[in-house]
C-alpha cells in the first residue's frame, strides 16, 4: 500500500486581550469601567476537497496559523474577531494529533469541514468584572491562546494516471523525471517488477499520482510476462499514458507496438481498453525517432493526442504533464475507499494533579486556560485566579497530595509558590 504523509503545525488565533479603561467625563468624577472585550481568534478548519489528490503541497508549507483577535478598547469597544483559516485537503485524508496519535478527522466527503485547532476566546474587559462590591475593577482578562498542535496527515494514494507500454519503452525513466519516485531503470526488459507510484506536482494545489508498472508483452492478458497481475492497477486509474519507444530500439516497430499493447489491454478487460489514453512518443533524442513520429501521427494522430518526449533529456515532459493534469481533472474520480473510522472523543477529567521531583503539576484545559488569561502583573487578576483555583477544588486536591506552604506549583506555562 502506498501512503502519502505530511507533518504540519497548526495554531488557532489567540484571543485579543480585554481592556482596562475608566470612563472619564467632565463633571463625572467616578466614571465606571468601560474597557471592551478582546475579539475571538480564528479557527483552523480543514475542508475536504475532491479536486486535490495528494499531500505534496504540505511538504512545501508546514506552518498554518489563523488570525488573532484584536484587543478590546476603551468606550466599551470590543476587538474584532480573527478570521478562520481554511486548509483544503484531499478526500481520504486522515488527520491525527502527532503527539498522542489520536484520530482527529477522517475526511470522507467532499466539502466536509472539521475544526482542528480552535481559536482562543477574547479576554473580557474590565467593564465585565464590575460588581456591587467592586464598582471600578482595574483588571481585565488576557485573550485565551489558540489551540496549537502538530498534525500527522496520511492519505492512501490512488493512481490517477497509469503508464502502459512495452518493456524498455522508458516508463520508469519517465516517472523518475516527473516525480520523486526512484524506480530501477535498466536497459533490459522487465526491470520493473512491482508497481511504483509517484506524486507529480504540476503547480500549487495541482498534483496527481502516476503509476509505473512492469512492461506488457503480447499475451500479457493471459499471464505472459509480468504484466498480468499489474493490469488491475491500471484499471483503477483514470487515464493511461501509453509510452512508446519511438526509435524502435530492439528492432520493433512503434506503430505496431501501440496496437499490440492496446489489444492486450482490451483482452484483459474491455473497460481498460476503453480508458482514455494519450501517447508519449518517447526516446525522441534517438536517431530514427523523428521519422517514426510522423508515421505514428499519421496512424493515430486523429484519435489520440501524441506528445513527442525524451524521458532521458526531459524534453517535452512539461507539456505532457500539464495536459495529463488537465485531462484528469475533467475525468470522474474512481471511488476512494474510505476507512470510515470513527473519530475518537475522550472524556477528560476536569484537572489532574501529580508530583514530580518536588513540583506539583496541575493539568487540565480549563485551569490552564484561566492561567493563560490572567495578567500576572495585576493584583486583582491574580486574586481572582486564586479564587478560581479554590473553587475548582484544586487547592483541596493539592493538599490531599501533601502540598506544604512554600512548595512549587506548576500550571501550564506558569509556576508559583503555594501559600494559604
Ligand atoms: N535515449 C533514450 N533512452 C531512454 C529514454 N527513456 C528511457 N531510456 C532508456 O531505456 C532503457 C529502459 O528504460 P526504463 O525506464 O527502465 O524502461 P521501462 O519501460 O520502465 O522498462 P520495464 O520496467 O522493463 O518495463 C534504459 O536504459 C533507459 O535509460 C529516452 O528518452 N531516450
Ligand atoms: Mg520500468
Amino acid at each position: 500500500m502506498f501512503f502519502d504523509q505530511a507533518k504540519i503545525y497548526v495554531k488557532g488565533g489567540d484571543g485579543g486581550n480585554g481592556c482596562v479603561a475608566m470612563r472619564r467625563e467632565k463633571y463625572v468624577p467616578e466614571g465606571g469601567p468601560w474597557g471592551g472585550d478582546g475579539g475571538r481568534g480564528g479557527d483552523v478548519i480543514f475542508r475536504a476537497d475532491e479536486g486535490l489528490r495528494t499531500l505534496v503541497d504540505f511538504r512545501y508549507k508546514r506552518h498554518y496559523k489563523a488570525a488573532r483577535g484584536r484587543h478590546g478598547e476603551g468606550k466599551n469597544m470590543h476587538g474584532a474577531s480573527g478570521g478562520d483559516l481554511i486548509i483544503r485537503a484531499p478526500v481520504g485524508t486522515l488527520i491525527r494529533d502527532d503527539d498522542t496519535g489520536e484520530l482527529l478527522a477522517d475526511l470522507v466527503k467532499n466539502g466536509q469541514e472539521v475544526v482542528i485547532a480552535r481559536g482562543g476566546r477574547g479576554g473580557r474587559g474590565n467593564a465585565r468584572f464590575a460588581t456591587p462590591h467592586n464598582k471600578a475593577p482595574k483588571m481585565a482578562e488576557k485573550g485565551e491562546p489558540g489551540e496549537e498542535r502538530w498534525l500527522n496527515m496520511e492519505l492512501k494514494l490512488l493512481a490517477d494516471a497509469g503508464l502502459a507500454g512495452f518493456p524498455n519503452a522508458g516508463k520508469s525513466t519517465l516517472i523518475s523525471r516527473v516525480s520523486a519516485a526512484r524506480p530501477k531503470i535498466a536497459d533490459y526488459p522487465f526491470t520493473t517488477i512491482s508497481p511504483n507510484l509517484g506524486v507529480v506536482r504540476v503547480e500549487d494545489e495541482r498534483s496527481f499520482v502516476m503509476a509505473d508498472i512492469p512492461g506488457l508483452i503480447e499475451g500479457a492478458h493471459a499471464g505472459s510476462g509480468l504484466g498480468h497481475d499489474f493490469l488491475k492497477h491500471l484499471e483503477r486509474t483514470r487515464l493511461l499514458i501509453h509510452v512508446i519507444d519511438t526509435a524502435g530500439s530492439g528492432g520493433r516497430d512503434p506503430v505496431d507496438d501501440f496496437l499490440v499493447i492496446n489489444r492486450e489491454l482490451s483482452l484483459y478487460s474491455p473497460e481498460l481498453g476503453r480508458m482514455p489514453q494519450v501517447i508519449a512518443a518517447n526516446k525522441m533524442d534517438l536517431a530514427g525517432a523523428a521519422d517514426n513520429l510522423l508515421r505514428l501521427k499519421e496512424a493515430y494522430g486523429l484519435d489520440y493526442e501524441i506528445f513527442p518526449v525524451s524521458a532521458a533529456t526531459g524534453a517535452g515532459l512539461d507539456k505532457l504533464i500539464y495536459r495529463v493534469a488537465e485531462l484528469i481533472e475533467k475525468l470522474p474520480a474512481k471511488m476512494r475507499e474510505t476507512t470510515g473510522q470513527p473519530v475518537a472523543h475522550r472524556a477528560e477529567p476536569r484537572f489532574s494533579v501529580h508530583r514530580e521531583e518536588g513540583i506539583y503539576y496541575v493539568k487540565g484545559k480549563e485551569i490552564e486556560r484561566h492561567v493563560a488569561m490572567t495578567d500576572m502583573e495585576n493584583e486583582e487578576a491574580v486574586e481572582r485566579l486564586q479564587w478560581i483555583i479554590k473553587r475548582m477544588g484544586i487547592e483541596d486536591e493539592l493538599k490531599s497530595e501533601g502540598i506544604k506552604v512554600g512548595d512549587t506549583v506548576n500550571i501550564g506555562k506558569f509556576e508559583f509558590e503555594f501559600f494559604e
